[in-house]
């Protein structure tokens, strides 16, 4: 029986000796690979966190202490020794565990996380709530240095310092985010040389000071008293002390005997305390440690090589596309700039980094910075694009309406993985754009049917400089559709009439417009005609075009890969009735609740705003009277 075989709960791990601890960590790394190769997954993230993992639980006493992970995706060897050992060949499966820490999925998950740099939050709101309900459980935060790059991270610090809680951040720093880590922060976590240095100098300095006739001992003495403020000015430390932390480390985060040492004695002060461990992304896999960004989420792969599986399709995935446009207008137009929010490969912008990389900005984990900084640019009359997953974009929302659209600044949003995700789940679908968008004064909403209409999306908004403009575009493949050479401006808030039909009136927007056509011709086969209109703008609709088809057909159908209340339907909905078109029987398809994780297709097809889900609801409205 292998020893990860025995270990049920954390209290199965207590009882090892450290020999078989580090056999454990072996053995944890091993399933964490295997699973990830076949359900793909945050790989080098959380080969980096197993031995935290294992010292945490054999240190600490859960699920009454608590640990919150900080986005979660590095949680994996937690998951396994909680409980979850014989369920995680499901992990980011239908129905299986989830990607990240969940607090619905087991006790052990003291937080859901998905979205970064709001531990330190959580965990001082736990531990005040412990103070308050008079309990001692230890509240441990485990951070990243990527994640340190977002200021809700330091909003958590600064008012830990203030209210002196007893709450533990270990901040996990393997010098990356998904990419190598940005930022004047990130240079001085590495400060790590100085330190030695410091080390170095202080001994002999000091055999220096102590070897001087007579004076010698008694300068010694002074110079020890000044020494923590001399250290505090050569260590990273510096920066936690002034937020009123008790700094340790850096600490080697891969040494099971050190980390549990030191956490044993750390468990024992009675203030916030940060210890600054050193990990290795990818630790223990090869292919993943040489090449940790690739290996941060990746999808499935073989073990052996580190080759990824292909995918069945060769279109073009939107963002690969989105990239490639970028390149060529970029060198079309020099005022284009770029702008991303930790995710130069994730947003598809690695390729215009390389060639432009005076007009590039990784700001970091830091959206609402990344949204103010382009409405800067924009406001000297550069041309900024800033790509961000929909999910994410939702930390920019003030930063949208104060900084961008009251002074309707021409920023472009690129607004990627819109709609349904996939197997990252409720966290990450990017289900609130077109309602947190289309809702603000001067702003343009659009979204492509194809990949080449997404080309099109972008060159308007290049050329558009009357105010902010967005374009949200799915994750994953296009339709493998041909690109144009050359890309024609769309006229702002104009519709394209794809199939003419009297019997009902589908309204579709985005990729929904692909899954609409199918079912038209579905629906043909049946006797049913259908008009299909691709909306192609939720603001400004084509309210005319809608009006006048919607009074002449009378069965309407919309459908969005989005939330139905706020989104494309209720606009429909809104702009029927302010319009008085009455006398019409309109269905919205679109999501209704937070929807859980699993493949995008099995997802679409769940909620019905799939080709069968649309066909299905037109064949009921054809039945009914109205
Ligand atoms: C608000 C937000 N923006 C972007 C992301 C995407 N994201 C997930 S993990 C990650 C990098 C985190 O780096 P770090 O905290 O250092 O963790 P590591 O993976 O290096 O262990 C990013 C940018 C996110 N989860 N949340």
């Amino acid at each position: 029986m292998s020893v990860l075989q025995k270990i049920d709960s954390p209290e199965n791990l207590k009882q090892l000796s450290l020999g078989e601890l580090s056999v454990l960590a072996n053995e944890i790394r091993e399933m964490i690979v295997d699973v990830v190769s076949r359900n793909g997954g945050h790989l080098a993230s959380s080969l980096g966190t197993v031995e935290l993992a294992i010292a945490l639980h054999y240190v600490f006493d859960l699920p009454r202490d608590k640990i919150i992970w900080d986005v979660g995706h590095q949680s994996y060897a937690h998951k396994i020794i909680t409980g979850r050992r014989q369920q995680f060949h499901t992990l980011r499966q239908h129905g299986g565990i989830s990607g990240f820490t969940k607090m619905s999925e087991s006790p052990f998950d003291a937080f859901t996380t998905g979205h970064s740099s709001t531990s330190i939050s959580a965990g001082l709101g736990i531990a005040i709530a412990n103070r308050l309900k008079k309990r001692k459980d230890k509240i441990i935060v485990v951070i990243g240095d990527g994640s340190m790059t977002a200021g809700m991270a330091y909003e958590g610090l600064n008012q830990t310092g203030d209210i002196h809680k007893d709450l533990i951040v270990i901040l996990n720093d393997n010098d990356m985010s998904i990419s190598p880590n940005v930022g004047a922060l990130s240079s001085f976590l590495s400060r790590r040389l100085s330190s030695k240095y410091f080390q170095d100098i202080r001994k002999n300095f000091g055999d220096f000071l102590k070897s001087l006739p007579r004076i010698g001992s008694d300068i010694y003495e002074f110079a020890k008293r000044s020494e923590e403020s001399f250290k505090t000015f050569v260590t990273p430390g510096m920066l936690f002390e002034a937020f009123g932390f008790e700094y340790f480390g850096p600490i080697n985060g891969h040494k099971l005997n050190h980390l549990i040492d030191i956490l044993n004695n750390i468990k024992e002060l009675k203030e916030p305390v940060l210890l600054h461990v050193r990990t290795t992304k990818g630790k223990g896999y090869p292919p993943a440690e040489n090449n940790p960004v690739y290996f941060h989420g990746v999808s499935s792969f073989e073990i052996k090589t580190g080759n990824c599986n292909k995918s069945q399709t060769d279109a073009h995935t939107y963002t690969q596309v989105f990239g490639e446009k970028m390149v060529e207008l970029g060198a079309l137009d020099e005022k284009l700039v770029a702008v991303t929010a930790a995710m130069p490969e994730g947003t598809g912008l690695a390729e215009f980094a390389r060639r432009f990389p005076d007009r590039f900005f990784d700001v970091g984990i830091a959206e609402q910075h990344g949204v103010t900084f382009a409405a800067g640019v924009a406001s000297e009359k550069l041309k900024p694009f800033v790509a961000i997953y929909s999910t994410f974009l939702q930390r920019a929302y003030d930063q949208i309406v104060h900084d961008v659209c009251i002074e309707s600044l021409p920023v472009k949003f690129a607004i990627d993985r819109g709609g349904i995700v996939g197997e990252d789940g409720p966290t990450h679908h990017g289900l609130f754009d077109f309602a947190f968008m289309r809702h603000l004064p001067n702003m343009v909403v659009m979204a492509p049917k194809d990949e080449n209409e997404l080309c099109r999306m972008m060159t308007t908004a290049l050329y558009y400089d009357e105010g902010p403009i967005s374009f949200r575009y799915p994750r994953g493949p296009g339709v493998g559709c041909v690109i144009d050479a050359h890309q024609e401006i769309l006229p702002i808030g104009k519709a394209e009439v794809l199939t003419r039909g009297g019997d009902v009136l589908i309204l579709a927007i985005g990729r929904s417009v692909c899954e609409s056509l199918a079912a038209q011709e579905r629906l043909a086969a049946t006797g049913i005609s259908a008009t299909v209109v691709n909306c192609r703008f939720v603001k400004p609709l084509d309210e005319d075009l809608i009006c006048t088809l919607a009074s002449e057909i009378r069965r309407i159908i919309t459908v969005e890969e989005h939330m139905l209340r706020g989104g494309f339907g209720s606009a429909v909905a809104e702009c029927l009735m302010d319009r008085g078109v009455t006398g019409c029987r309109l269905k919205r398809l679109g999501l209704q609740g937070f929807v859980e994780h699993g493949p995008q297709g099995l997802l679409i097809s769940k909620y019905g705003i799939d080709c069968d889900g649309i066909a299905r609801t037109a064949l009921q409205l054809c039945g009914e009277s109205i």
